[in-house]
């Protein structure tokens, strides 16, 4: 890594309804503290959401240290007196920024480099957008919008130093894969069943293909961290189920997991056979375990995300088969249309050695160029030239 200078850094982050704002806003500001060394501030507006996926926080705390990170409680009445703003201040996903912080910004002796961090979409529109800077309608400040995606031309995705190599490793390690199942008192994998995991939005497309497995020739074990499936996964088994049980249906077992923090979750894409991921940061975590996953993008309206799943879709079948391409589109719009999954899911299944191939030469591709970190530390210190 080149030679990073020491800034600092506020990271301003408000939770919409799930956990990918701040799944994400945490990450960055991990990736900045350990991998750069740079002081980070996370201003988070709902310290109670953050604690579900970062269990070290206390949530009635309005200011501490979690994992090198100063974590402060951002409640909309701040009146941010005395607020002295980071060299740099990231706004993520557009969560606007008090109008005091503004003023603060302002007012610095040196102006902070003002970014907004957007979602993740493949579309082409966002090659155009990346690094546009917008001036501030009164103050003399300009806010740059920084996308993540999937080129060369825009902010890639997030990625810590040294992560492919670690997961490798974990994916020959069959001990601490044991070690780690057996924390949730699930047992090993076997070699003759398939293991899967399964985050999703509420889907009627996951009751059929459970359903299916349930005479699957091979055995499957479902992971369920708790959530919005839960409930589709509880019509096919039958009974209500929480966090650390298990149940079983024919050639299906369900085992639900409880949220962990991020490090865990990566333990659990890592160590299953297909992952089923959702929203951005899980979609990105499962391409980075080199295992096929199926993608349950956030539901818009109009259908909008439709278009940046074949966006996405257009990018990640490159380089593969025809049939395996088919077969991956028509189970993602099954998957995500809610219907038609046994069908696309019989047609992928015959692709799945070219499919795994696919996975595991994936990260590489996307990472040449750099992560994200690494993209937005080089922007900041072009624009403090
Ligand atoms: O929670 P999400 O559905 O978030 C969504 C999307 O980001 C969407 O784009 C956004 O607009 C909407 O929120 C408001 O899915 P996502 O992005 O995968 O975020 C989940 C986070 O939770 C991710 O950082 C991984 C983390 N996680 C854990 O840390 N532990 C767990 O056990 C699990 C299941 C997830």
């Amino acid at each position: 890594m080149p030679h990073t200078a020491r800034l600092s850094w506020d990271i301003f982050c408000t939770v919409i309804d799930n956990y990918g704002d701040i799944g994400v806003a945490w990450r960055l500001a991990r990736r900045l503290a350990h991998d750069f060394g740079q002081p980070v501030r996370l201003w988070v507006d709902d310290l109670a959401s953050f604690s579900r996926i970062a269990p070290l926080l206390d949530p009635a705390s309005p200011l501490q240290q979690v994992d090198d990170i100063e974590i402060r409680r951002w409640s909309q009445d701040d009146g941010f007196a005395g607020y002295q703003p980071a060299q740099v201040v990231i706004e993520a996903f557009g969560c606007r920024l008090p109008e005091a912080v503004e003023q603060a910004m302002a007012a610095s002796a040196t102006v902070p480099v003002w970014i907004n961090l957007e979602y993740l979409s493949a579309e082409d529109w966002v090659e155009g957008c990346h690094g546009m800077a917008s001036p501030h309608p009164r103050l003399p400040l300009t806010k740059y919008f920084f996308f993540p995606g999937f080129s060369d031309r825009t902010g890639g995705l997030l990625c810590e130093d040294g992560l492919i190599a670690t997961r490798q490793r974990w994916q020959q390690d069959k001990l601490a894969q044991r070690a780690f199942w057996q924390m949730f008192d699930i047992p090993e994998k076997q070699p003759e069943e398939w293991r899967v995991s399964l985050f999703a939005y509420e889907n009627p497309a996951a009751r059929e293909l459970l359903e299916y497995w349930t005479s699957s020739p091979m055995p499957v074990h479902c992971m369920v961290p708790e959530g919005k499936v839960l409930a589709d996964v509880e019509a096919v088994l039958g009974q209500p189920l929480q966090a650390g049980q298990h149940a079983t249906r024919g050639a299906l077992t369900v085992h639900v997991l409880p949220m962990t923090d991020q490090d865990s979750y990566d333990l659990t894409l890592w160590s299953c056979d297909i992952n089923f991921v959702r929203g951005e940061d899980s979609f990105v975590r499962a391409q980075w375990a080199g295992r096929p996953f199926i993608w349950h993008i956030y539901p818009q309206e109009d259908a909008a995300h439709m278009v940046k799943l074949d966006a996405f879709l257009s990018h990640y079948c490159r380089g593969i088969d025809a049939e395996t391409a088919s077969a991956l589109q028509a189970a993602s719009h099954a998957w995500n249309h809610g219907q038609g999954m046994v069908a696309a899911w019989q047609q992928l299944e015959n692709c799945l050695p070219q499919w795994h191939q696919h996975s595991r030469n994936w990260p590489d591709k996307l990472l040449k160029q750099g992560d994200l970190g690494m993209r937005l530390v080089q922007f900041i210190q072009n624009r403090l030239k």
